[in-house]
């Protein structure tokens, strides 16, 4: 098969070859050479070393990064820091076919507010599921602050399945944040408005009817789906929600959240006030909440919320009755709130301070169980002694953010904005352990599964804000830059700077690969969207297109290298329905589906099943074609659309079709398609003669391939019961197309025994 097919490719190959090596020769530069010429440094070369990951193999880690405006989530690996997948959440992203087939147009219809489109989001906080608080690599979710948003991402396909919109907030900065078993998926507001709709009040009238909040959004891990009606949130005050972390071990059953601005300062610098900074950082502490989620569940169910907007909310009033809620001093317009792995403490850092407080989770409860509090706020919410409740201040530097921890005991570290620093502290002892200098401005930062209660140590990626002069300039708008520290010794080493290119992202969570079992196909038929069997699904010879008055349904089916059907009419003004089934079994066998003028594109991956819709308001004949380029013939993977005028009649019979081809050129083809059932029947023999069924990627490639065969058998009954009638024409196209399905099945079979070769198969005859 190599042999026919390539021949021509390898012997230019071998010509190139001859070329080159007759110049003159240049030896070799080894590594010193290389280190010399790029002037590197022997620092440079470990950090080399301990990042690159050689061709064929893998990282060891998979981040989730938020796309920031882009709406997008990057998926990147680490160490190598390359990108693997931008995953289309509350933008449309055309590749994916996101936002231009049906069911996932339906998906970002759900985050549609008040009924009007959004096309991008403000994207923040992914969070990964857990199961007793650690990683389980099954779901991601991210929240958008813009239009108050959570998304729910699938890890088993990595395609967005859901978006749920907030129904009381008008942003949203807390979340994402889930339980430790992700019972809930935590968000809080940041800016304060009126909780009901389309609700209008002044600002004179801010501390009245104005609030906050915090939704635990319900989630339904077997359905892979957020649930609304079994959803609910707190009332709080109008302080501006900062992040939560849910509490664990001791402690779970709980969530922290912090909060900015609690000095309720409303502007107004155009009236001659100062500014908000200025009035939002006025007092000298601001408060943690304390809420005890899961009675507030329980309280919910007891009917004791009250329906704004259709959803549960349980007013502040309730919740300080029913001792759900609580406030703890903390300075000075914090940021960032995480617990640590045991759950025991609990750390904020002040941004206007150059401490972080760690609270004592022992200390609260304590506080709480004796009723022992030191004030109320204006609204009349307890409110927790600071003092009695920190278990350490730590000086670490200049604008402290965000912490997260390590796997060994004790170690914490937090992000230092205006001092662009990591550093590196035991929170235990409450002493710093070190620090090093990041480009520039960090905002969030990420240890392997850092805010599990299990870390990995290992790495941390620093995400800075600014990049200044780190890369090559792009204008004026720089990428941002997440920086690759090594965190597995006593010193922080910086290994990597990546510049990333999409929207400004603020927070990246990062797992175990292993722990990631994404599938590569589709039960065929599948509507990635909703996980169900699509009704627009069809087999193999079942394809067809149905008319009714103005509407056509196209049943459609893609298979290397063509598009059944290779015709669509249509009269203008028709609204055109195209079903796809991607009928591949084979790995990455993905193939697209365009059509110009009407803003039609699909993705269709291996087994899935896509539907697009338009209307042909345009008379005209327009291409259609797969976008991926899926075999040698992809581009010969195409279909006309034809939009005739109203009422438009043939004026002329077909003309005839042109006969070229004679009795010679069918028994050339035929010999054709013997050499190369010879050279398939070589691959198979190897094949057969090794364990291969211990492979499972061989096994569904060999399905694959069989497949192709087996349909040369109805094709070769064409062909000769056409050279039966002396019809070389047809008989001719028939053998041809005999061989376009050996040379995809020979694709395959060699692409299995290269697999074979390279992964230690053992002769088994
Ligand atoms: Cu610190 Cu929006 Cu998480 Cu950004 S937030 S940094
Ligand atoms: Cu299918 Cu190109």
């Amino acid at each position: 098969m190599r042999v026919i097919t390539r021949r021509p490719l390898a012997q230019f190959m071998l010509i190139g070859l001859a070329a080159g090596l007759s110049g003159t020769a240049v030896a070799a530069e080894s590594l010193q050479d290389v280190l010399k010429r790029r002037n590197l440094s022997q620092q440079d070369l470990l950090s080399a070393a301990k990042t690159y990951v050689p061709t064929g193999k893998r990282d060891e880690f998979i981040a989730f990064s938020s796309g920031g405006q882009s709406g997008q989530v990057l998926v990147y690996g680490i160490p190598s820091m390359r990108i693997l997948k931008y995953i289309g959440v509350f933008t449309p992203e055309p590749w994916q076919g996101y936002g231009y087939d049906e069911s996932s147009k339906a998906v970002l219809a759900q985050g549609n507010i008040d009924g009007r489109k959004i096309t991008w989001g403000d994207s923040h906080h992914p969070a990964m599921s857990e199961t007793q608080g650690k990683y389980d690599g099954q779901f991601l979710f991210i929240n958008d602050k813009a239009n108050p948003r959570i998304a729910v991402i699938d890890l088993r396909d990595f395609e967005t399945k859901q978006l749920v919109a907030n129904p009381i907030f008008k942003s949203e900065h807390g979340g994402a944040f889930v339980t430790p078993n992700t019972e809930y998926v935590i968000e809080a507001a940041q800016y304060a408005t009126p909780l009901e709709n389309r609700k209008f009040a002044p600002l004179e009238e801010f501390n009245e009817k104005y609030r906050g909040g915090i939704t635990y959004w319900k989630f339904d891990r077997k359905e892979g789906r957020i649930v609304p009606k079994e959803s609910f949130s707190v009332e709080l005050p109008p302080y501006s929600q900062d992040l939560s972390d849910a509490g664990k071990g001791p402690s779970d059953g709980w969530s922290f959240t912090n909060s900015f601005c609690s000095e309720r300062y409303v502007g107004g610098i155009e009236k001659g006030r100062p500014p908000y900074e200025a009035g939002c950082s006025a007092k000298d502490t601001d408060y943690m909440h304390v809420v005890n989620w899961r009675k507030a569940a329980e309280l919910v169910a007891q009917g004791k919320a009250k329906k704004i907007n259709g959803h549960n909310v349980i007013m502040m009033e309730t919740a300080i009755k029913e001792g759900i809620l609580f406030l703890i001093p903390e300075p000075k317009s914090p940021h960032g709130v995480m617990l640590s792995p045991d759950g025991k403490f609990i750390t904020v850092s002040g941004k206007l301070d150059t401490h972080v407080s760690v609270y004592s989770w022992e200390k609260i409860q304590a506080a709480i169980k004796a009723g022992r509090f030191e004030s109320k706020d204006a609204y009349g919410i307890p409110v927790i002694g600071m003092k009695e409740t920190l278990h350490k201040q730590v000086q670490l530097g200049l604008g402290p953010l965000h912490t997260q921890y390590d796997a060994k005991a004790c170690v914490a570290y937090t992000s230092l904005y205006v001092d662009s620093q990591v550093v590196k502290w035991d929170y235990c002892e409450g002493r710093v352990l070190d620090k090093i200098a990041v480009h520039y401005n960090i905002g969030h930062l990420m240890t392997m599964e850092g805010d599990s209660v299990e870390p990995k140590g290992k790495y941390l990626v620093a995400m800075n804000k600014l990049s200044i002069d780190r890369f090559n300039p792009v204008g004026p708008l720089h990428p941002q830059n997440h920086q690759l520290i090594d965190i597995s010794e006593d010193k922080m080493q910086l290994l990597y700077d990546m510049p990333v290119p999409l929207g400004e992202p603020h927070y990246v969570v990062g797992i175990e690969a292993s722990k990631l079992k994404p599938g590569v196909r589709y039960k065929v038929g599948t509507d990635s969207r909703t996980d169900k069997p699509h009704p627009g699904a069809v087999r193999a010879g079942e394809e067809k297109t149905v008319r009714k008055g103005n509407k056509v349904e196209v049943f459609g089916t893609l298979i290397r290298s063509h598009i059944t059907p290779e015709t669509i009419e249509a009269e203008v003004g028709d609204e055109i329905t195209v079903h796809l089934t991607n009928l591949e079994r084979a790995q990455d066998e993905t193939h697209g589906f365009a059509v110009g003028t009407f803003d039609v594109h699909a993705s269709v991956e291996p087994g899935k099943t896509v539907t697009v819709k338009f209307k042909a308001d345009k008379e005209g004949v327009y291409p259609y074609y797969c976008t991926e380029f899926c075999s040698a013939l992809h581009l010969e993977m195409q279909g006309y659309l034809l939009v005739k005028p109203k009422g438009w009649k043939p004026s002329k019979p077909a003309a005839a079709e042109q006969v070229v081809y004679t009795e010679d050129d069918y028994k050339k083809q035929l010999k054709k398609v013997a050499e190369t059932q010879a050279v398939i029947d070589q691959v198979v023999a190897y094949i057969t003669g090794v364990n291969y069924r211990d492979f499972p990627d061989v096994v569904a490639l060999m399905d694959d391939a069989v497949d192709q065969l087996n349909k040369t058998k109805e094709t070769r009954a064409k062909a000769e019961e056409a050279a039966k009638r002396k019809d070389w024409q047809q008989a001719t196209l028939w053998a041809e197309q005999i061989w376009q399905y050996q040379v995809k099945a020979a694709d395959i079979g060699i692409r299995a025994k290269n697999y074979l070769e390279q992964n230690g198969a053992r002769k088994t005859k």
